[in-house]
């Protein structure tokens, strides 16, 4: 890539940047507030059809609401049996999540186009960008949604049918953003247009620090899942109601918290209980129920189940599974491939889910790059990836184009 490449690069990361930075941010914290199907989603879908519309992208979206760019006719290259090579993440955020998770993706997936573009090179498939609807699953419970349902992984009825806080459904939050909520389900076109996928994300721990290289390749996903808890109880008076006469289900849920930590230990996972509804949640009224969900994941499925189970043992009843990702292996061939056309760039597992996975598991050639992150921190305002390692990402990305397709 000539030299004006990385400059182009790093030119189109910081325009990019600044249009999305403020996108959702709480200037409090920093943090972003990015949910699936909101203003701020709506806001984002709108720059990544104008950004995809200034390098003369047709923009599609598909029966799941995901998007779609491409730099050609997607249907004629796979007739003619050349899938086109797909790029792109998501760009929506966990509650208070960080600026790089999924939007470094998108961001460096257009301007590593721009960067062969500006090299004269033309890749002789077409390239597809995604943007894929609701991964984190921060508002309707279930991540990586949109590429779930796009896959039939996700039920079309259940997925209509998840709803948010205030009991807003994904189907009446879809049919608000200006989408046929009828139409969800496994998308067999969209999916027939994909040839190989490859996810660049920031990554969301220390390896690359240790490693010292700004990119490196994933080899695989751990199984992780969701499951809620509901602990009952009776309400009552915080200051009149004796002790022994209590049924304050926030003791189990202390167990439910303490329980899964030490079992994650136990059994080499990690785990935690990090969103929980208290009824009616009032400073002097003993709760009537507590609703907890447990985030649990490991390299061994059989340890991360082990973990829910002492866990649905310690609160007297049975974790209910929202959703479960088995052990995802991206494909082999393609991540050494990757990593040697990156000079053997250190080749790493991840505990965070991706669409990338979402795709490998339905058959789809994935692959995902990782962007050094220097704080190894994310779903945080704290995480990050300097910029430096950002353009080095985006070269890396236009090489992976250049040698895919
Ligand atoms: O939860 C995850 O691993 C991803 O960030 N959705
Ligand atoms: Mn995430
Ligand atoms: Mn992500």
């Amino acid at each position: 890539m000539p030299d004006g490449g990385a400059r182009l690069a790093e030119a189109a990361f910081r325009s990019d940047w600044a249009a999305l930075g403020d996108v959702g941010r709480d200037a409090r914290s920093g943090g972003y507030r990015r949910f699936a199907w909101t203003p701020e989603d709506a806001t984002l879908r709108e720059w990544f059809l104008g950004r995809a519309g200034g390098l003369g992208m047709e923009v599609v979206t598909d029966r799941c609401g995901n998007l779609w760019a491409w730099t050609g006719d997607p249907d004629a290259a796979v007739a003619a049996g050349r899938a086109p090579l797909v790029l792109g993440s998501h760009l929506d955020s966990v509650p208070d999540g960080g600026a790089f998770d999924g939007p470094l993706g998108v961001v460096s997936a257009f301007a590593a186009l721009e960067m062969l573009r500006a090299a004269g090179r033309a890749p002789e498939r077409p390239i597809g960008i995604a943007c894929f609807a609701d991964e984190e699953g921060a508002r309707f419970g279930i991540a990586c949604a949109g590429s779930r349902l796009l896959t039939g992984e996700l039920d079309a009825d259940r997925g209509r049918a998840l709803t948010d806080a205030q009991g807003t459904s994904v189907a009446d939050a879809m049919a608000a953003a200006g989408l046929n909520p009828a139409h969800v389900g496994r998308d067999e076109e969209a999916l027939r247009r994909i040839g190989t996928f490859v996810e660049l994300h920031v990554e969301q721990g220390r390896a690359l620090i240790d490693e010292s290289a700004a990119v490196g390749v994933a080899s695989a996903i751990w199984p992780h899942g969701r499951w809620r808890l509901d602990l009952h109880g009776r309400a009552d008076h915080a200051g009149t109601t004796r002790l022994p006469d209590r049924e304050d289900p926030m003791l189990r849920l202390a167990s439910a918290i303490t329980t899964a930590r030490a079992a994650a230990h136990q059994h080499g996972t990690v785990a935690t209980v990090a969103k929980v509804h208290v009824h009616p949640n009032g400073v002097n009224a003993i709760p009537s129920q507590v609703t907890a969900w447990l985030d649990a994941r490991g390299p061994d499925p059989d340890a991360v189940r082990r973990v829910v189970t002492e866990v649905s043992t310690a609160v007297g009843s049975e974790a209910s599974e929202e959703s479960w990702t088995p052990s995802t292996e991206l494909d082999v061939p393609l991540r050494d491939r990757l990593a040697t056309l990156l000079g053997d760039a250190p080749v790493l597992p991840t505990g965070a889910g991706h669409d990338a996975g979402i795709l490998s598991a339905a058959g789809i050639p994935a692959a995902m790059l990782f962007v050094r992150n220097p704080t190894g921190v994310s779903h945080s305002p704290a995480e990050h990836a300097e910029e430096a390692d950002c353009v080095a990402g985006i070269e890396a990305l236009a090489r992976v184009i250049e040698d895919l397709a």
